[in-house]
């Protein structure tokens, strides 16, 4: 399993965490999902042998969202 921040342009209230969290979550590979808003990053624990980073910023986009760039989560 691996944690992965992601920053994330475009949410601006709790529904837009939720669309964003339950598209994420529906992903293969996907363990769990916790998107923030106000600091404008979502944080995906995922199984890297099933998903990668690029298919987790592809579902942002589709989402509607910005997705600029990742970081190593803890
Ligand atoms: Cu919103």
């Amino acid at each position: 399993m691996r944690t992965v921040q992601i920053a994330v342009t475009g949410m601006s209230c709790g529904g837009c965490e939720e669309r964003l969290e339950a598209a994420l979550s529906r992903v293969e590979g996907v363990r769990s999902v916790s998107a923030d808003h106000q600091g404008g990053s979502v944080r995906v624990l995922f199984d890297p042998l099933r998903v990668d980073e690029t298919e987790l910023s592809g579902q942002i986009v589709a989402c509607g969202f910005e997705a600029s760039g990742t970081a190593e989560g803890t």
